[in-house]
C-alpha cells in the first residue's frame, strides 16, 4: 500500500465532509463562522480523523456515520491550535503555514473561533441526523470517550501541566504525563472511537487503545524531534518553539539520536499491538510508520 496515496484520499474524504456540515448561519455571524472556517480548512494532516476511520474500517465499519465521528475530532483538534497560539498560551503567529487566528481574527475572535469548534464536535457528534445509524448506547460512549480525552484529564490537562512547566527543570516522568495528556489522549481517543464504531470486542479494543497509546507517544517525540530539526517553512509552524520557550522535550533530555532511538521503540510498540489482526490493519501500519518519518 501506498500510504501517501491512501492519506490523500482519506483527507479529501473528511474535508468534503467537513465542507459539507459546516455550520451556516445569519450575516450576523459571518465572521465568526469565517474565523472557524479559517483554521480548519487552513491544511492539517488530518491525522487523527483518518486514524478513526482506518480503525472503523479495519474492523469492518463502513456506515456513513463514520464521517461526522472523524470530523469531530479534527474540530476538537483545531480547537486547540488556535488557543495554543493565543498571546497567553504560546503566542505564535504561524499555524499550519498560514498567520495564526488571533493574528487574523484579532484574540476575542480567536478564543471564540475555538470556543465554537470544541462546541461544534460534539453538535457533529450528537447530531440526530447525521449520525442515526448509530445506536444512542455507542453515541454516548463516543461522547463520553472524546470529552474525557480533550477536558482536564486528558488535553487541556497536558496544556495547563505544559504551561505550569515552562522555564522549570521537570522530570522525565513529568514529561511523560505531559504528553500522554497533552498530545496523546486525542490520538489515544481517535483510535478508540474507530474501535467503537467498529464494534470492537474488550480484546480488541484493548489493542487498539495500546497501539493509540504508542503512536500518540510517538507523534510527540516526533513533534519535539521536528521542533528542533526542521525549518518554519517546512513545518508551517515557528521552528525552534520549544526551546524558545524554555520547554522540556524529548531532545533536551535524550539529545536527536536519542530521541531518535525512543520514537522508533515507540513505533515497534505500537506494531506489536496490532499483530492479532489481519491484513485490514495494513493501514494502520503503515500510519505508525508515516508517524515516525513525516517531516511536518
Ligand atoms: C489549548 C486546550 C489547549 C490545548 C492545546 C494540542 C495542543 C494542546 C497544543 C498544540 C501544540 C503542539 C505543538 C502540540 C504538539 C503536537 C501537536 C498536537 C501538533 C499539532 O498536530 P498536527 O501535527 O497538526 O497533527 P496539523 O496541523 O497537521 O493538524
Amino acid at each position: 500500500m501506498i500510504i501517501k496515496q491512501y492519506l490523500r484520499d482519506k483527507k479529501k474524504i473528511v474535508e468534503d465532509g467537513m465542507e459539507q456540515y459546516m455550520l451556516s448561519g445569519s450575516d450576523l455571524l459571518k465572521n465568526h463562522l469565517e474565523a472557524m472556517r479559517y483554521s480548519l480548512f487552513a491544511g492539517g494532516k488530518r491525522i487523527r480523523p483518518i486514524l478513526c476511520i482506518a480503525v472503523a474500517e479495519a474492523l469492518g465499519y463502513s456506515d456513513d456515520s463514520v464521517l461526522p465521528v472523524a470530523m469531530s475530532l479534527e474540530c476538537i483538534h483545531t480547537y486547540s491550535l488556535i488557543h495554543d497560539d493565543l498571546p497567553a498560551m504560546d503566542n505564535d503567529d504561524l499555524r499550519r503555514g498560514k498567520p495564526t487566528n488571533h493574528i487574523k481574527f484579532g484574540e476575542a475572535g480567536a478564543i471564540l473561533a475555538g470556543d465554537g469548534l470544541l462546541t461544534f464536535g460534539f453538535d457533529l457528534l450528537s447530531h440526530p441526523s447525521l449520525t442515526k445509524n448509530l445506536p444512542a448506547e455507542t453515541q454516548v460512549k463516543l461522547i463520553q470517550v472524546l470529552a474525557r480525552s480533550a477536558g482536564s484529564l486528558g488535553m487541556v490537562g497536558g496544556q495547563a501541566i505544559d504551561i505550569e512547566s515552562e522555564g522549570q527543570d521537570i522530570s522525565i516522568e513529568t514529561l511523560r504525563t505531559l504528553h500522554s495528556c497533552k498530545t496523546g489522549a486525542l490520538i489515544k481517543a481517535s483510535v478508540q472511537m474507530g474501535a467503537i464504531l467498529g464494534k470492537a470486542n474488550s480484546k480488541q479494543y484493548q489493542a487498539f487503545s495500546q497501539y493509540g497509546t504508542h503512536i500518540g507517544l510517538a507523534f510527540q517525540i516526533v513533534d519535539d524531534l521536528l521542533n528542533v530539526t526542521a525549518s518554519t517553512e517546512q513545518l508551517g509552524k515557528k521552528a525552534g518553539s520549544d526551546a524558545e520557550l524554555d520547554k522540556a522535550t524529548y531532545p533536551a533530555f535524550f539529545g536527536v539520536d536519542g530521541t531518535r532511538k525512543k520514537a522508533t521503540q515507540a513505533v515497534s510498540d505500537a506494531l506489536a499491538c496490532l499483530e492479532q489482526f489481519d491484513d485490514r490493519c495494513d493501514p494502520l501500519r503503515e500510519l505508525a510508520q508515516y508517524i515516525y518519518s513525516r517531516n511536518k
